[in-house]
């Protein structure tokens, strides 16, 4: 059976018992960047090895296993391969080892450079008045280049191949998994951009520049069903082939285009069908339910990231995970293909 997780900043919180209290007793987290974390001086970057030791010990001390970072330090200048980019891939390779040495096994990072994840609008109306998010293309067609200016997608290679040929050693030294995630969203050009993780494609380049399972993926479901009509199937070719290190288990209907983000229930993904073949795969990663809507009488200081819907999120992802196991068990493996 899958366990979950859930996507925290590292100070504690009422939420942390909460999780727990509905079964979740795991975490992927941002680093520390407080100046004096939780009283302890340290003199470590957020990165550096004490800093992460004492991070996973904030965990453990509220019952929660730290299972994986998703954070990294600055990075744009690696991935748009430009001066500068040495030092912070020196600093990539200090987090990898620190969490290696700190025994955290997965470490998602993304190759969004200058735009992080995008919406925009976070304010939309959802089921019965829900707060959720949306993108639309159109929103931003008088919006000119970023400070990077027009960057070609070839140059987004060229950074990422020097960057995953420096980095998957040392990770795979330290026994982390490096997941990729995918742009979100999956759509290039954005802003001058011409961002490149958004395909199944630029998925299989990404794992054949170097073969180990240190350099794997986050299938974000919520991007990928912008990539594919068949996340089931995206999740059985490159779970079969054991390149998938962590999982983002949510749901949007439209396309890269224009989409609105839905509750986990009503998307446009079969949810079923994915939770069946997270377990077809035997997965030994875990899934978190990612991006939730924003319910009456909850905030909406953190888009996509409010705590009553994170919870229904949570009951509907234990349910389904029950009913994909019965039918694996009642039906056997569905007979689709399993990549390997
Ligand atoms: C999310 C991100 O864009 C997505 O699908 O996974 O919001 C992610 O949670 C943040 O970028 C932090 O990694
Ligand atoms: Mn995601």
């Amino acid at each position: 059976m899958i366990e979950f997780a859930e996507y925290l900043h590292p100070r504690p919180d009422a939420f942390w018992t909460t999780l727990r209290q509905v079964g979740v007793e795991r975490a992927v987290s941002t680093l520390d960047r407080s100046p004096n974390p939780m009283g302890h001086r340290t003199a470590d970057l957020p990165w550096g090895r004490g800093a992460v030791r004492q991070l996973k010990q904030r965990y453990e001390d509220m019952g929660l296993e730290l299972v994986g970072i998703e954070d990294s330090p600055p990075l744009d200048r690696t991935r748009l391969g430009i001066a500068g980019r040495e030092e912070e891939i020196e600093h990539f390779c200090t987090l990898v080892r620190s969490m290696g040495d700190a025994g955290i096994p997965m470490l998602c990072y993304n190759w969004m450079a200058v735009i992080p994840w995008l919406r925009t609008s976070v304010t939309l109306r959802g089921r019965a008045g829900a707060l959720v998010t949306g993108f639309d293309a159109e929103a931003l067609r008088d919006s000119g280049p970023t400070w990077a200016g027009t960057v070609p997608a070839e140059q987004f290679w060229d950074a990422f191949e020097h960057f995953i040929k420096r980095v998957a050693p040392v990770a795979e030294e330290a026994g982390v998994r490096l997941a990729l995630h995918p742009d979100d969203p999956p759509l290039a050009p954005l802003r001058g951009m011409g961002r490149i993780m958004n395909s199944l494609d630029a998925f299989e380049r990404v794992l054949e520049f170097v073969d180990t399972p240190a350099n794997s993926l986050t299938l974000c479901q919520g991007n990928w069903t912008l990539m594919t009509d068949d996340v089931p199937g995206a999740i059985r070719h490159f779970g079969g082939m054991g390149r998938i290190a962590f999982g983002h288990f949510r749901d949007v209907r439209g396309t890269a285009e224009r989409f609105v983000e839905t509750f986990h229930d009503e998307g446009q993904t079969d949810m079923l069908q994915a939770m069946i073949a997270w377990h077809e795969i035997d997965f030994d990663g875990v899934l978190r339910c990612d991006h939730v809507p924003t319910l009456e009488g909850d905030s909406n200081m953190d888009p996509s990231y409010s705590f009553l819907a994170r919870l229904h999120a949570i009951g509907y992802m234990t349910g389904l995970r029950e009913a994909a196991v019965a039918a694996l068990a009642a039906n056997g493996p569905t007979g689709m293909e399993v990549a390997g």
